[in-house]
């Protein structure tokens, strides 16, 4: 029933003046439509026909809501609010944990504290230094309460009875992580809409891009409604059961700011004995930023945070990645044996029976180029604990033993079958 611009899920209607850049800057999406639509607009229902009809079960287990944010703009984060307690059952709902990543716009202090005060089910908690999106959802993890964690980012609008289809797939086997489908939210007008292609399987690439690939016609249900399985999540959407995700060992705390995360989880709960689906009866809408409005601080870069995971969980298909990003091969993860210990400790299958079981159908789209019959590394004297070195590591120089050292500056080399040893810079035609 109700009227006005950007109701129904409409694009608002912008003026040239709203084009303007400025509307743009702090947020990535244009603020001044946010500010302009209803806190509390309609949406349109564009949940498959099915959706009407099914039944979940009578008792859900009831689920802690966390929303991790950095200097998120006013309107579109009360906007989030809004849909979850309108479009929610009270009775689902223990908490919704608001986590703030150090933000420093001031709309963020005081002012969220008395807006949300209103909320008897929110709480706001904040962490001590900027920490980035991954131990910030570990933040407010470890403070839940509720049976089930439901991760939502900052900017979102939930639709028609998001909540159930997601929880009830958990009440079935609680090794489940669950996604809604995913729709845009245009970052200029805020019209929503489901993704191109709608329903399709997570993939990835493999310089490690996020893809979406067609629900092949084996994995496609008789109900195009049901859930069906996804090799990975799009990251920032998802509902787990809380003790499971603690014995998965939650993320990796040493993933920096952005990014990655989406694969570690990803393949940890496939490999280490659970499964994923993408729920077509859940939908959630979210704004697809134009750029990336926030500071990232010095020193953290989204590759470390891709290798760590690679070297954690992908065995030898890593090779693959570096296949396609040479410049990996000499980038520091930092410690991963945690990670390592915990992959043993859950007795987790390796990554090619992900590939085989799982992810068979993405390489159909991304086949992976196989490497060269080489060898790179460094070669040691085991018993002198001495390592081949050459005077000034160019090819063609006297070779001699000295101490192996482990700086990035060490001696490395390379061989392709039916080749001469190369000093390993050489092998990538900068020596
Ligand atoms: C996608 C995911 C996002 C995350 C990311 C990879 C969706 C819809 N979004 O990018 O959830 O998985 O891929 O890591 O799947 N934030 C912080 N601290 C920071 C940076 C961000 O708290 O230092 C918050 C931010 O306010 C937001 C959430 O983390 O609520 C995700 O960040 P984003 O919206 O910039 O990521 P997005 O949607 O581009
Ligand atoms: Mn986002």
């Amino acid at each position: 029933m109700r009227t006005g611009k950007g109701e129904h899920g409409k694009p608002y209607p912008l003026t040239e003046d709203d084009r303007d850049d400025s509307a743009y800057r702090e947020n990535g999406f244009n603020i001044l439509v946010s500010n302009n639509i209803a806190l509390e607009r309609s949406l349109p229902d564009i949940r498959h026909p099915n959706c009407k009809h099914k039944v979940y079960l009578e008792k859900l287990p009831n689920t802690s809501i966390i929303i991790p944010f950095h200097n998120e703009g006013w309107t579109s984060l009360l906007r989030t609010i809004y849909s979850i307690i309108n479009r929610t059952p009270d009775i689902l709902i223990a908490e919704i944990i608001l986590v703030d990543d150090f933000s420093d716009r001031e709309h963020l202090k005081e002012k969220l504290e008395e807006y949300m005060a209103r909320f008897t089910k929110v709480r706001i908690v904040r962490t001590k230094k900027r920490e980035g999106l991954i131990r910030t959802r570990l933040l407010g993890a470890s403070m839940a309460k509720g049976e089930v964690l439901t991760f939502l980012d900052s900017h979102c609008e939930v639709n028609v009875n998001w909540l159930p289809p997601l929880l009830n797939q958990i009440a079935l086997n609680h090794k489940t992580i669950v996604c809604p489908m995913i729709d845009v939210i245009d970052h200029n007008h805020f019209g929503y809409e489901a993704q191109a292609g709608d329903a399709m399987r997570g993939a990835f690439d493999w310089e490690m891009y996020y893809k979406r690939i067609p629900i092949p016609p084996e994995l496609q249900r008789s109900d195009p409604s049901d859930p069906f399985e996804s090799p990975v999540m799009a990251g920032g959407l998802f509902a787990v059961d809380r003790e499971w995700f603690w014995e998965l060992g939650g993320y990796d705390p040493g993933l920096e700011i952005w990014g990655g995360e989406q694969y570690e989880i990803s393949f940890k709960v496939w490999m280490c004995g659970g499964g994923m689906f993408d729920v077509p009866c859940s939908r959630v809408g979210h704004i697809y930023r134009k750029y990336v409005p926030y500071k990232v601080p010095s020193g953290t870069s989204l590759a470390r945070n891709l290798k760590r995971v690679a070297e954690t969980w992908m065995d030898e298909f890593a090779e693959y990645v570096y296949q396609r990003r040479p410049e990996y091969r000499h980038l520091s993860t930092g410690d991963i044996s945690a990670q390592k210990e915990l992959r043993k400790h859950l007795k987790c299958k390796d990554f090619k029976w992900f590939m085989a079981a799982v992810a068979w159908d993405v390489p159909k789209y991304y086949p992976p180029v196989e490497p060269p019959p080489a060898a790179w590394g460094e070669i040691r004297n085991v018993a002198a604990n001495l390592c081949v070195d050459s005077k000034h590591g160019a090819t063609g120089t006297e070779l001699r033993l000295d101490i192996c050292v482990k700086d990035g500056s060490e001696r490395t080399w390379s061989h392709e079958q039916g080749s001469v040893l190369q000093a390993a810079d050489c092998y990538f035609g900068c020596c």
